[in-house]
């Protein structure tokens, strides 16, 4: 019977020299030592010995399994060294070659033109002041000097906001009203009662919303740049001259500013500001509609009811506004034929601008 295993352990120990990879190796080891393996099988037979023959039986298979195990654990170390020894002697990894740059994110072009105006207006002392984009009936329209019977609420065509908040329910009716802010000047009264009675420079951004056709130069959704300064002696020459110095800080020093008369009903007197055309240079052109000038603000002296509901006595103040759009500006100034596809998420557009 010890001859059976004796010629197992043989028959293993050879087959093992064979196997010369991996998975050789636990091939070998399924077939020898595995749960069903050979040895396994030799086991079964020590039922069929004669009682007083089995201890010797058991412990010469016992050997038997410590001598393959071993030798098994051996050949295992014996393979990773080659393996190693090919590695090291074959072909050298080279390390020279280039590594794979990851792609690289950048700013959205609507963030990018945001910060040139923060930058711009910075430098000529103007904070940035956060208004809310949700806004009562009152502040975009009633302290703005458009209450509910005036004519030029049609300018702006509004989203209201059927869920207002439970506790505006004391107040009047034009104040319990919400509506997605049809332009940033509802901050200009937040601010200024925020402030009353300390001189004010600030900016205003942030996302107005209107019920508008989308057309390759209007959105529903668009940024604006707010601009208010209250204090003393304030003139409509200090406004036109902080206009002039933001159209050359933005689009280059020699830029030529023109304003027009227009009307807005919390600015007296109200103008439009043009600046010249950055792409003829004022010869006409289709972007400039052959006109030569192209509209960059609507802006003007604060009216002196916007001042009062601001908290301001207006024959000691005076102030200006002013509302940049930010999507018209960065379409002159790349050359951008269709505001569309600044909120297309096209990667092919938005990757140009980083
Ligand atoms: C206003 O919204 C005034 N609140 C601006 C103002 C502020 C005047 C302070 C006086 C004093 P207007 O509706 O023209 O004005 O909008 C201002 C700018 O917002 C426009 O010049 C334009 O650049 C931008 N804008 C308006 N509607 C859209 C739109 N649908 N899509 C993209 N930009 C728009």
């Amino acid at each position: 019977m010890h001859e059976e295993l004796s010629r197992l352990q043989a028959e293993a120990l050879a087959a093992l020299a064979d196997a010369a990879d991996a998975a050789g190796l636990e091939a070998w080891r399924v077939r020898y030592l595995g749960r069903k393996g050979a040895l396994t099988d030799t086991m079964k037979l020590l039922g069929t010995l004669p009682r007083e023959a089995r201890p010797a039986y058991g412990q010469a298979a016992n050997e038997v399994k410590n001598a393959l195990e071993a030798a098994f654990a051996e050949r295992q170390e014996a393979l990773k060294a080659a393996a190693l020894q090919v590695e090291l002697t074959g072909a050298a990894l080279d390390v020279t070659l280039p590594g794979r740059l990851p792609a690289l994110g950048h700013l959205h072009i609507t963030t990018q033109t945001l910060r040139q105006f923060y930058a711009i207006f910075a430098e000529m002392g103007f904070q940035v002041y956060d208004a809310p984009d949700v806004e009562t009936d009152e502040y975009n329209f009633g302290l703005l000097n458009m209450p509910p019977y005036h004519p030029a609420r049609d300018m702006w065509d509004t989203f209201w906001v059927t869920q207002g908040s439970p506790d505006l329910s004391e107040k009047p009716t034009s104040a319990r009203e919400l509506v997605l802010r049809t332009h940033t000047s509802p901050g200009q009264i937040r601010v200024m009662r925020e402030r009353c009675p300390e001189p004010i420079r600030v900016i205003l951004p942030g996302k107005c919303y209107r019920y508008e056709q989308i057309t390759a130069r209007s959105e529903h959704q668009f940024y604006q740049v707010e601009g208010l300064a209250v204090g003393k002696g304030i003139r409509l020459t200090d406004l036109v001259g902080t206009l002039q110095q933001f159209a050359r800080r933005m689009y280059g020093a020699g830029r030529r500013l023109r304003v027009r008369g227009s009307y807005f009903p919390f600015t007296e007197p109200s103008i439009e500001a043009d600046m010249d055309c950055i792409l003829c240079g004022g010869e006409g052109c289709g972007v400039c509609k052959y006109s030569g000038w192209l509209e960059i603000a609507g802006a003007g002296m604060v009216h002196p009811t916007v001042l009062r509901n601001g908290g301001y006595d207006p024959e000691l103040y005076s102030g200006f506004a002013f509302g940049f759009g930010v999507e018209r500006p960065a379409l002159m100034k790349y050359d951008i034929h269709d505001i569309r596809y600044f909120y297309g998420n096209d990667l092919r557009f938005l990757g140009q601008f980083g």
